[in-house]
């Protein structure tokens, strides 16, 4: 029977979770009190800093309803309203509940947090000595009581009071008004933000800091002063953030029209954190890993992947902070968005092509499995027991993937019009994906009410094409059947719009047969007619990847090899040669008796290639990953994978030997640059290298010693090192002893040290990676040494899947640990786990104890129980 006594307590805009503890996006109501203006006063110190707030607050049309303000366990040490203390208000939940009359009112709370007691680096945490904040999505709680909800927008002013010697620096959102010393050797400062924000993007640091300052000036002619903070041993590794951060600012305004609307901007990079970065209005908190490099300790891959993130979390200014989302369904609204601009500012900065190549890698690395898996959850959830687990590949790249398929239909002047329209009508609300895709319509003109699906249906489209040629009447027939398969809760599935690059090609020729075309495929099945169709035809299908589906065609290693060689689409070229590769893999591995000679030909064609790009080129011969093979497989043998993926690129090794040395070779010598040629350049002599190791040569460990040595980038070291962390050479270890004690104490160089070895493929890689769980300098306090360890070997295919289920065990202990210290980065090394069902009856049963076990641990987070019983099923 129903306990009326809870339905009662129940407010009327945060309805009951499910008996899972679940909460429904059709559950959604309109909160019932806003609060326009917020001060919030820190009396800033790690082991009691109290916070003071002082909100306004508006009833929202819901009369009756008591203010409920969320909190996170912390009791208020006293709440006033208008100036006067009151004691009739409760705890309900984690929830402060105070009974208010009337329409308007002041409501001051205080309570006392310890933030060197965080673990969970959610809410106000120390890291390092400074003093910080996470609060997307659900911390801003942990500091005070507040509706913690994204659609209160309320306008915040900001005093911080600290130490000054210990904490000079003091950072909030918005503009600084003033500042100066108090008593005590303490001292004060005030911030402004005059853009109403929800509570998820409020920030403040504190301190000892140095500033790497720039300027940027708007179309407008605005002034904005920006600053990179670091400590200080740090600040020569600030120059690629602030140079990533004015491209960004410049690039925003010219391709979406979008300026910056404050007087500063601010980046603090951290030690601890959770994920990459955060967009706090006005001030960006980063992990430091994507803020600090130089040369000698990041790579090429760092160094992309810095400006990519800078340029993420500041276009969320406009995608997320301007406009920001009404509810947590909604947050692939600003990330899949917001991915979507970051691709096209990294794509201007060098090679679209291989951005487009290394974005569909990262898609089916992350995505498709996680789709195809029992976490799969449409772009749009319908439900979520813990937020922080939505923040998935599904979420940003499955999300940005549908931003870029509208763009596609619309048409760029039309998706510019759409986006125009967007950012004008929303500003300065709380919106949805349906108010996103209703402003692509109107403006456009187009109906994608069945478009829509993607949004809310989840599972990776699969496409089988099949391309038949009447020589005779010159006509082509191309067939197309689309099926779209059950998921967790949607067993049953419609068929989706599928934008499909489409081109013909001339067998013998090599010409193009036909203009491109985009069709549109709306229907389970449907046939295209292609007339004037003269010469034997081979299809070339989802050009640029237009559609994030899985294409099955008929087509011949011939025409696959054909197509890597000749297409004139770059990305449909490295298709080819991948689909070629991984028809070649599946067959190895499941019928043992492997056909090389067409891939070795057309690596052979593609190294040849002189008008190629370098960098494209080393995408186009790496083979795919095991896990991807496996994802090709009814049941994954991780051996036979391994077995048939090494035979391949020994024989490639071999057979190609000469023109991998000529590659090697080729890359110009002379200092570290960083520009789209040189960067080119070193990843094929990695790849290269990569291949005259997997040949057996015998000197491959010195020669890959030899770049170790000689190196002045960390892209040749740690690609030298990489190879050498496989093999079984004496300049192994050499190598390893050497990189270690060269980067003592550089935490983020140390990272990749673990890194490396997680990811070995010597047989010996799970022994390995319990030692280093033991290392003295191995700790899961921090979150990215625990991924760098526990996190890539998770995603070693082969040593993670040992037969006798000694890598289950080792995740799910280290899982265990984790969670009491850190839930939301514990959850996150779930999901090789939930596989469980893609593997052998041994491996499954094994896995599926390690989840059980994880299940039953006492004191489970909400985070890893949600994790642990979907992957349980
Ligand atoms: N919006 C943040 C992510 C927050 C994750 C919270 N679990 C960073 C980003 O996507 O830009
Ligand atoms: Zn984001």
């Amino acid at each position: 029977m129903l306990d009326v006594s809870q339905v009662i307590a129940q407010p009327a805009h945060a309805p009951a979770p499910g008996s899972d503890g679940s909460i429904s996006r059709h559950d959604y109501r309109p909160p019932a009190w806003l609060v326009p203006d917020t001060r919030l006063v820190f009396d800033l110190d790690p082991a009691a800093t109290r916070i003071v707030a002082t909100l306004s607050v508006t009833r929202n049309g819901m009369a009756g309803e008591p203010l409920r303000l969320d909190g996170a366990g912390q009791e208020p040490v006293a709440v006033r309203v208008d100036g006067a203390a009151v004691n009739d208000w409760r705890i309900e939940g984690e929830q402060l509940v105070i009974p208010l009359d009337g329409d308007a009112h002041v409501v001051e709370t205080e309570v006392v947090v310890a933030p060197e007691r965080n673990t969970q680096l959610m809410g106000l945490y120390a890291s390092g000595g400074i003093l910080c904040t996470q609060c997307e999505a659900e911390g801003f709680r942990r500091i005070t009581y507040f509706p913690d909800r994204p659609d209160v927008l309320s306008r915040y002013a900001v005093r911080l009071i600290a130490d000054k010697a210990r904490y000079p620096v003091l950072l909030a959102n918005g503009d600084p008004v003033d500042a100066g010393d108090l008593d005590g050797g303490r001292h004060w400062a005030e911030w402004n933000d005059p853009f109403p924000k929800p509570s998820y993007l409020f920030a403040l640091v504190a301190g000892d800091l140095a500033v790497n300052r720039g300027s940027f000036t708007t179309q407008s002619g605005r002034t904005v002063d920006l600053g990179i903070w670091v400590r200080s041993d740090d600040i020569d590794k600030t120059h690629h953030a602030l140079h990533a951060l004015k491209l960004s600012m410049a690039w925003d305004e010219r391709v979406y029209g979008r300026e910056y609307d404050l007087d500063v901007f601010n980046i603090v990079a951290v030690d601890d954190f959770n994920f990459g970065a955060m967009e706090n209005k006005g001030l960006n908190i980063f992990n430091s890993r994507y803020i600090l490099a130089d040369p000698d300790t990041a790579t090429d891959y760092d160094y992309d992947a810095i400006a990519a993130v800078v340029a993420h979390e500041y276009f969320h200014n406009w995608s997320g902070n301007r406009i920001t989302c009404r509810d947590w369904f909604q947050l692939s609204l600003k990330e899949g968005f917001t991915v979507y601009r970051d691709q096209g500012f990294s794509a201007d900065q060098g090679s679209a092509a291989v951005k487009r190549i290394e974005d569909v890698r990262g898609l089916r690395a992350a995505q498709f499995p996680e789709d195809a898996g029992p976490l799969a959850h449409p772009v749009r959830p319908d439900s979520y027991i813990e937020i922080s687990n939505f923040y998935t590949a599904t979420i940003y790249n499955k999300g940005a993937e549908l931003i870029r398929m509208m763009a596609t239909i619309l048409g760029p002047q039309a998706f510019r019009a759409a986006t125009d329209l967007y950012f004008t009508r929303f500003d300065g609300t709380a919106a949805t994906c349906e108010d996103f895709v209703a402003c692509m319509e109107e403006a456009s003109g187009r109906n994608l009410s069945q478009f829509r699906l993607w949004y809310s249906q989840a599972g990776t489209p699969r496409v089988a094409a099949s391309l038949s040629h009447e020589a005779g009447d010159g006509r082509a027939t191309l067939r197309l059947a689309q099926h779209v398969p059950g998921t967790p809760g949607q067993p049953d599935k419609q068929p989706m719009v599928l934008p499909l690059r489409i081109k013909l090609f001339g067998g013998e020729t090599g010409k193009p047969l036909i203009d491109e075309q985009l069709v549109l495929l709306d229907q389970a099945s449907g046939t295209i007619v292609f007339e004037g169709v003269t010469e034997r035809p081979v299809l070339s299908i989802n050009r640029g990847f237009s559609a994030p589906v899985i294409i099955e065609s008929d087509r011949s290693a011939a025409e696959l090899g054909f197509l890597s060689a000749h297409d004139d689409d770059p990305f449909a070229r490295y298709e080819a040669m991948q689909q070629l590769m991984l028809d070649t893999l599946v067959a190895a591995t499941i019928e043992g008796t492997p056909n090389h000679a067409a891939v070795v030909t057309a690596v052979r064609n593609t190294l040849a290639d002189s008008t190629l790009d370098p960098a494209f080129v080393a995408e186009a011969v790496l083979l795919p990953s095991e896990s991807f093979i496996g994802d090709q497989l009814a049941l994954v043998d991780p051996e036979a994978i391994f077995r048939a993926r090494e035979a391949l690129r020994r024989e490639l090794g071999v057979r190609l030997a000469d023109q991998w040395r000529e590659a090697y070779e080729q890359a110009p010598a002379g200092p570290y640059v960083y520009s789209p040629a040189a960067k080119g350049h070193r990843r094929l002599r990695n790849v290269a290298l990569g291949y005259i190791s997997a040949s057996g040569a015998n000197d491959a460990a010195t020669i890959a010693f030899r770049q170790f040595e000689a190196a002045d980038n960390m892209t040749d070291r740690q690609g030298a090192l990489t190879t050498l962390a496989s093999s079984h050479a004496d300049e192994r270890e050499a190598a390893l002893d050497i990189f270690y004690n060269r980067y003592a104490g550089n935490g983020l160089v140390i990272d990749k040290w673990f890194q490396t070895q997680a990811l070995s493929s010597r047989d010996d890689t799970g022994q390995l990676v319990a030692e280093l769980a033991r290392h003295p300098d191995f700790t899961l306090a921090n979150p990215n040494r625990a991924r760098s360890l526990v996190g890539a070997f998770g995603a070693n295919q082969r040593a993670f899947n040992a037969a006798d289920g000694s890598g289950y065990r080792l995740l799910a202990d280290q899982l265990i640990a984790l969670d009491k210290l850190n839930p939301q980065t514990a959850a996150k090394l779930l999901p090789p786990l939930g596989r469980w069902r893609r593997f052998d009856a041994g491996r499954s049963a094994l896995m599926r104890a390690e989840l059980e076990r994880i299940a039953a641990t006492p004191g489970l987070s909400r985070d890893v129980l949600e994790q642990a019983s979907k992957s349980l099923g």
